[in-house]
């Protein structure tokens, strides 16, 4: 069967954002006057809650401090403020490889997809970061954030990207960091290729397609062993 359609997540996937996620967290505290600081090591656990303002839910029933569904809103908005504009002024750059498989694709009228649990704002603000340009000139197809009420690990957000693309999952490929985002593509029915990222290198990835240090070795349309058009056989 041939492929119809790549589909990529954000957040660690196409460049690593995370700590970017991070200090845009931290300032938004800072300017709500909370005295919350995520380290690393805080972080690094709470990532495990998919999606800002579930993560600070969560923060909140751990830490005993209560904030309304309202006030979380409010405070995740000026999150994504913070990230936007860091973003802009910011040294984000494509993780290895990532361009070239766009391009790749791209040329072969193979389609591209995102499938995110951040916002639609934090996509547009990294293609305008990395390529000048808005994210539709990338992707055929974005799906994000609060578009599914259940966020990843959930295939919600997979799903709904490959009926958007008009394609079953067996013509379609996705590429993840985290356990949660395998999870979800598994769960949609994806063949998916992980690249693990700082935060998540870790993590227990049985069942991807691929586990790869990034995309830069990996000839996706090439006539090779891991070639992807060679009728999508899995990787031995
Ligand atoms: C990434 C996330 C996101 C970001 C924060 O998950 O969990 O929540 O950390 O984004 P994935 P928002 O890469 O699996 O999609 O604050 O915009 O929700
Ligand atoms: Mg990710």
């Amino acid at each position: 069967m041939k492929l119809r359609a790549l589909i990529f997540d954000v957040d660690g996937t196409l460049a690593e954002t995370e700590e970017l996620h991070r200090a845009a967290f931290n300032m938004a505290f800072r300017e709500a006057g909370l005295h919350w600081d995520w380290s690393e090591g805080i972080y690094h656990r709470l990532l495990k809650i998919t999606g800002g303002k579930e993560r600070i839910a969560a923060w909140c029933a751990e830490t005993g401090d209560f904030l309304s569904s309202a006030d979380i809103a409010t405070l995740h908005a000026n999150k994504t403020a913070a990230y936007t504009g860091m973003m802009a002024a910011g040294q984000i750059t494509l993780r290895p490889g990532v361009d070239r498989i766009l391009g790749e694709a791209r040329a072969r009228g193979v389609m591209l997809a995102i499938a995110t649990t951040t916002s639609g704002a934090n996509v547009e603000a990294l293609a305008r970061a990395v390529w000048g340009c808005t994210a539709r000139e990338v992707f055929d197809v974005i799906a994000a954030g609060d578009e599914v009420a259940a966020k990843k690990p959930a295939p919600d957000i997979y799903r709904r990207a490959l009926v958007r693309l008009g394609v079953s999952p067996a013509v379609a490929l996705a590429f993840e960091d985290s356990r949660n985002g395998l999870v979800a593509a598994l769960g949609a029915g994806l063949r998916t290729v992980v690249t693990p990222s700082v935060y998540t290198a870790a993590e227990d990835f049985a069942g991807a397609w691929a586990v790869l240090p990034d995309l830069a070795g990996f000839h996706a349309f090439s006539a090779t062993p891991t070639g992807i058009d060679q009728g999508m056989a899995p990787l031995s």
